[in-house]
């Protein structure tokens, strides 16, 4: 089992080279990233964009482009789903977002022709190393499904749980999570929660023990949990979070990147094929950790 963000790179060679697309990258950060991936040996890319910003960014970057393959195409939401397309047609194995707005990659992943679509839903999640810890925390969803319904979040929490088998976690413990662990009609995140681990009791949901509604402290700690009397399976020793929605997930994600030292590798599921969302303001390292995660799930 992973343990660790390392851990998914090492997980990551064993499954060999695959070929990752980056769309628009004309992009220092993410070039380094891809250039980073290259050189251990667990990717091979093919660079689409605009090539005259391709090589100025390779050289901000310091990075030696004749290592990668490159596709010129100026326009990053055409760029998008030429990457996309590359991946449908099982040129590439996953696709990486460069310099062009998330919306574009996801609309173009989304799209009717040429698109990944695989009739489930397409989740978001992260995968985390927080200082100090020595297991990583999944959690789901902070970037892709605005206002999930209970059969979209029933679907976030299954995708979740899909990846957390494929780091090695047989039976992750799921929470919930509201803002309180109690039943209150006025909060329907807390009814959803219910309805979930309902689902999950009666096959609806597999691979896990879900459990919700719990709130943020008492899912992650046992003290809290245990002050709180709490009886559950799940409750203080969480290995995957599902948000009630992209608000929390979002502010979430990036209370442990700003306010914790966190660290984490962030992945689109469900598609075809791993669409890896980097953001510019992300770390090199989480950047490189989420092409890792990409090459796994590939
Ligand atoms: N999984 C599978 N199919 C989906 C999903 C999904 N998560 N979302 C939409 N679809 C399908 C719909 O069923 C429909 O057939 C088609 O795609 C279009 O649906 P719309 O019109 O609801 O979707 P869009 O294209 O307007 O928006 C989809 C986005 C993913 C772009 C949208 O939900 C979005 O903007 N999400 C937030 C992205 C974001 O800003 N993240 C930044 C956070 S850092």
């Amino acid at each position: 089992m992973v343990r660790s963000l390392r851990d998914i790179v090492e997980l990551a060679k064993a499954r060999g080279t695959k070929t990752c697309v980056v769309v628009a990258a004309e992009d220092p950060e993410v070039l380094l990233a891809m250039d980073e991936a290259v050189t251990h040996g667990i990717a091979r890319s093919i660079l689409i964009g605009n090539l005259r910003g391709i090589e100025e960014a390779a050289d901000t970057a310091g990075v030696d482009i004749s290592k990668h393959e490159l596709v010129e195409e100026d326009d990053p939401p055409t760029a998008a789903r030429r990457g996309v397309q590359l991946v449908s047609e099982g040129k590439a194995n996953l696709v990486v977002k460069g310099l062009v707005s998330t919306s574009n990659v996801l609309k173009a992943v989304l799209g009717k022709d040429g698109g990944l679509r695989t009739g489930r839903l397409l989740s978001h999640l992260s995968v985390f190393e927080m200082p100090g810890s020595d297991r990583l925390v999944i959690f789901s969803d902070g970037a892709m499904n605005i206002s999930p319904s209970l059969e979209e979040k029933a679907e976030i929490t299954q995708n979740a749980i899909d990846v957390a088998h494929v780091l090695g976690m047989t039976n992750p413990r799921v929470a919930i999570i509201a803002a309180i662990e109690y039943l209150n009609s006025d909060m329907p995140a807390t009814i959803d929660a219910a309805c979930i681990s309902k689902m999950a009791e009666r096959g609806q949901i597999k691979g896990g023990i879900v459990d919700g509604p719990l709130a943020l402290d008492n899912a992650i700690s046992p003290e809290s949990a245990r002050i709180k009397g709490i009886r559950s399976p799940v409750a203080g020793r969480a290995d995957i979070l599902i948000m009630p929605d992209i608000e929390a997930g979002n502010v979430f994600y990036k209370t442990l990147v700003y306010m914790a030292d966190g660290c984490c590798a962030s992945v689109v599921t469900g598609a075809g094929a791993p669409v890896v969302l980097t953001s510019r303001s992300d770390s090199h390292a989480s950047k490189f950790y989420s092409l890792a995660l990409g090459i796994v799930l590939s």
